[in-house]
Parts: C-alpha cells; structure tokens; sequence
C-alpha cells in the first residue's frame, strides 16, 4: 500500500477521484462516476525504489531496453515533486507535477538538462494527461515518451481497440517483425506486445471496467503500443499476479517509433484525453 504523503488526491467529487504517487507521478486510481478505470497489481511494490505496476506510469526519455539506463527511463522511478496542488476550476480539478533533471538523471543521460511537467486534469467522465517537455541545457537531445496506461476489464477477451486498422506495427512477440494491421478493431486473446506507429489520433477501447468504453485522443503522441503479457509472461513477472492478465490491457500513447529531438531552449508538449463514454 502506498504511504499517505506519497499520493496526492484530485477530487472532484465522491464518485470522481484520481491519484498520483509522487513515485514517478504515477497515477495509480482513476475513479471515474464510482468505476475504477485503471488497473494496479494486487503484487504491486510501493518501495519507491520499484515502479509500481499498473496505473499511468511514465515513460521517459527511454522507452523500451535503455544502454544508458533502466527499461523505460528514469521518469517513472524518480521521486517527483508537486509543482500546483490540486485546484478546481470550473467543473474540473487539475495538478501539475514536475520532474527536473537532477545528479542521478544528469550521469545516466549526458548531463542532459530538462523540466518534464505533468498536469493532471478530471473532469466528468474525463481524464487528460499533459507532458510539457523543456530542454534547459545549451545542447539539444533525443527522447522517447510514452504513457503507459494499464486499463482495468472484467473479461481482456471482451476487449476490443479500434483506430488501428492499416497500419504498421513492430511486433515484439514475434522477432520484433514489420506487420500491418488487417482489423477494424484489434482483440486481445494471447500474449501480445505491439508498437503501432503513427496511427490516427482516436482510438476506442471497449469492453473496460464496469462495462464502460474509453476514447482516447492524442495530440502529439503519434504511436500506440498495445500489451498484455498473458499467462506465461504474468508467471514470471514477480509483481503482476499469474491471472490478473484477465483483468487488463494496456493502451499506451506514445512518441516512441523515433527519438522526438529538442533543441536547448524549446518545448515539446503532448496530451492524451480519455472520455468515458
Ligand atoms: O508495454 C510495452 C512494454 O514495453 C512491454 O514490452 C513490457 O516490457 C511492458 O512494457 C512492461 O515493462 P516493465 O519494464 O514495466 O516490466
């Protein structure tokens, strides 16, 4: 279980809740009209060492295997700090959360200098997730970003996600060879670990928790990486239960087929909305 003064708390009222850990501002409960949307391990560790499994963890400035790093980056294994506090506006509540470079990122990745700003916002029936990427060093640099979002079903055979017919995709479960996608809407029914690149900026995941679908809009976050490690993955996975495959998918938007380069000085802002619908 989480320590208190880990997780902040943005209530918008009793049946609307989101909260994030400040362990790599991890949004780890998404309570959207009373529904859980989001998935976290009953195994999951809250050491802040580990990264906790499940939830919105953040991918940066690596996704995927690192040379210089952990597997997919630092971002969401640091201890972020709270920049504005949770705040209603209107009829949402929002809180912006900030990752600064720092000695331990600095000797990892090429003493690169960045602010990485996170702003959650609930709404009703609403969630939107922004990254504010700020390069403050004098010299440019590549990254990678993603969301790693694991969504919570009753039944992963139910679930189905459109928006990604024709396209490209790395297939990592099988050598990590070129596909394209033949399906109006891609179901989940075995170990799968896909890295569609450059697909429209709308998909729909059905079948979620409580029966419930999501819209996902993306505004520069051009890829979408869709995993479930299914049975034999989830056996060895130390902090992932051996049938809580059933209860999850993960949908990721992300900016991750190629390195986004920044040069010093500039800004890369990207959001993802999710509607309940
Ligand atoms: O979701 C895509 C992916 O890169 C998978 O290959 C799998 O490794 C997953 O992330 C989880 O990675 P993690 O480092 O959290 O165990």
């Amino acid at each position: 279980m989480a320590a208190a003064d880990d997780v902040v708390e943005l209530n918008l009222d009793q049946e609307n809740i989101c909260k994030v850990n400040l362990h790599g501002a991890t949004l780890t409960s998404w309570l959207c009209d009373g529904t859980e949307m989001l998935f976290v391990s009953q195994q999951a560790v809250f050491n802040n060492v580990k990264a906790i499994r499940g939830g919105i963890p953040i991918v940066y400035p690596h996704f995927g295997p690192w040379e210089l790093g952990p597997q997919h980056g630092f971002a969401r294994i640091s201890r972020w700090t709270l920049e504005k506090p949770p705040a209603k506006d209107g009829d949402t509540v929002s809180a912006t959360f900030l990752l600064q470079d720092n000695e331990n990122t600095r000797q990892m990745w090429q003493d690169n200098r960045f602010n990485l700003f996170y702003t959650v916002i609930i709404g009703k029936r609403q969630l939107k997730l922004k990254l504010d990427v700020r390069n403050e060093g004098n010299d440019s640099f590549e990254f990678t970003t993603l969301l790693h979002t694991y969504f919570k079903t009753l039944d992963v055979n139910k679930v189905t996600i459109s928006g990604l017919k024709s396209l490209k995709y790395i297939d990592k479960v099988r050598q990590s060879k070129k596909f394209v996608e033949e399906n109006d809407l891609v179901t989940v029914k075995e170990f799968v670990d896909r890295l569609y690149i450059g697909s429209v900026d709308r998909n729909e995941v059905t079948n979620l928790n409580g029966n419930q679908n999501v819209v996902m809009t993306r505004v520069n976050l051009p890829d979408v990486v869709v995993w479930n490690p299914w049975q034999e993955k989830a056996k060895v996975m130390s902090d992932f239960g051996d049938e809580e495959y059933k209860e999850m998918i993960c949908v990721e938007a992300g900016y991750v087929a190629k390195p986004r380069s920044l040069s010093a000085g500039a800004r890369f802002e990207a959001s993802v909305v999710l509607d309940v619908i």
